[in-house]
């Protein structure tokens, strides 16, 4: 297949990029290099016969257009985006423009290129979106496909939009769609302002490490390679119009995965004390979602996917990772603050 990519050189893009590339797919990564997409990602595929660059904002209409008509791609697999609950808190704007009015254009031109091309069924737009669009549970219960959206961020928000129309130009214009809604993230080549390389980062460089509130909030974990899988079984398998929600089965508090991480560590790198010393319990982010759960059955049962790597195994290969790759994320230290803390709301 030909599989345009948008947000390939972002942390799941990348990985999205290397999977459909290594199986036999041309690929055109279509990326705009902002804060989080990175050049080092995506070095090693530039000799490859079978992969293409495309710098370009998907806010750009014309832009989109010409490279959508050049290519001619089978597929669009749209991860391009503003990414960071604690960003869009500070300044939602950047989130309403790539996540909303970009996943707009997008759909635009693919509809313009699609009906251009005899409106063939073969075709996919799939948007790669998050749990987060439904809200928050309480303690018990998951996310199915049929939750009603709740979002509480300014981020979540703006996927959610995109979700939406993803779904009308389904109903209205018939354009095959396709639409996941996955979980946490974590793995290799991940920005180091998120959650697990934010823990990794600041206890080996002898900085707190900062908890939002009691650290009760709980995510639902799973590996970027899982997530990869489950895109690529959806693109090939998936019924268009339909969502399938990806999850880790894989709850755990904020707190106990600072607690493991920290343990992993003075296993690998042994210090004087315990790197859990140095976590530090800090103002809450507002409307913190306290907790995300996925139930996954939809796509386990009609497509056969299903998370192969645990969290003990994931969590220990990406320490390790961060551990021998200094390279890769020293330079990024310059994109975000360190020290000033992002999303409090002042
Ligand atoms: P990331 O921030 O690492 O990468 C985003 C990429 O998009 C970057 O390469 C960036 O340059 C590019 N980009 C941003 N704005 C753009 C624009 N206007 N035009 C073109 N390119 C642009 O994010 P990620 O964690 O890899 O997330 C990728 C996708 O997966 C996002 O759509 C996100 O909502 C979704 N998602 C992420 C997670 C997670 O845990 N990280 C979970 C579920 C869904
Ligand atoms: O320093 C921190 N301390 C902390 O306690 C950071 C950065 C985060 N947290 C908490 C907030 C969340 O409860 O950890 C949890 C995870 O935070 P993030 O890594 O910022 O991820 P989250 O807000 O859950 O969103 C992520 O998962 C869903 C991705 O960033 C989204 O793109 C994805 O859609």
């Amino acid at each position: 297949m030909k599989i345009l990519i948008t947000g390939g050189a972002g942390f799941i893009g990348s990985a999205v990029v290397h999977a459909a590339v290594s199986k036999g797919n041309f690929v055109i990564n279509l990326d705009a290099l902002k804060y989080s997409g990175y050049l080092k990602n995506i070095e090693k595929f530039e000799k490859m016969p079978n992969y293409s660059f495309e710098r370009a904002d998907i806010c750009d209409l014309s832009e989109m257009r010409r490279i959508i008509f050049k290519y001619e791609p089978d597929a669009i697999m749209h991860l391009a985006a503003e990414s960071h609950v604690d960003r869009s808190i500070d300044g939602p704007e950047p989130f309403i423009k790539t996540n909303v009015n970009g996943t707009f254009n997008l759909l635009e031109v693919a509809k313009e290129y699609w009906i251009s091309k005899g409106r063939p069924s073969e075709f996919r737009f799939h948007h790669v979106s998050t749990d987060e669009v439904y809200g928050s549970l309480g303690s018990t219960g998951k996310f199915t496909e049929l939750n009603p959206y709740a979002p509480n961020s300014p981020y979540s928000a703006s996927k959610a939009a995109g979700d939406h129309l993803v779904r009308a130009w389904f109903a209205t214009y018939d354009l095959p769609v396709l639409i996941t809604n996955c979980s946490n993230n974590y793995g290799n080549n991940q920005f180091p302002e998120k959650l697990i390389p934010t823990i990794i980062i600041n206890a080996i460089s002898g900085n707190s490490i900062p908890i939002y509130g009691s650290g009760a909030n709980v995510r639902d974990w799973l590996f970027v390679s899982d997530h990869v899988e489950a895109l690529l079984c959806v693109l090939n398998t998936g019924k268009p119009g339909r969502t399938y929600n990806i999850g880790g089965d894989s709850e755990y508090t904020n707190l106990e995965i600072a607690l493991k991480s920290c343990e992993i560590l003075d296993r690998l790198l042994p210090s004087e004390q315990t790197y859990s010393k140095q976590i530090v319990f800090v103002e809450d982010r507002p409307g913190h979602d306290i907790r995300y759960a996925v139930d996954s059955t939809r796509i386990q049962t009609e497509l056969g996917w299903k998370p192969k790597v645990s969290l003990d195994e994931g969590l220990q290969f990406t320490i390790k990772w961060y551990l021998e790759n200094k390279d890769w994320w020293r330079p990024l230290q310059k994109n975000y603050s360190v020290k000033n803390r992002l999303g409090v709301n002042k």
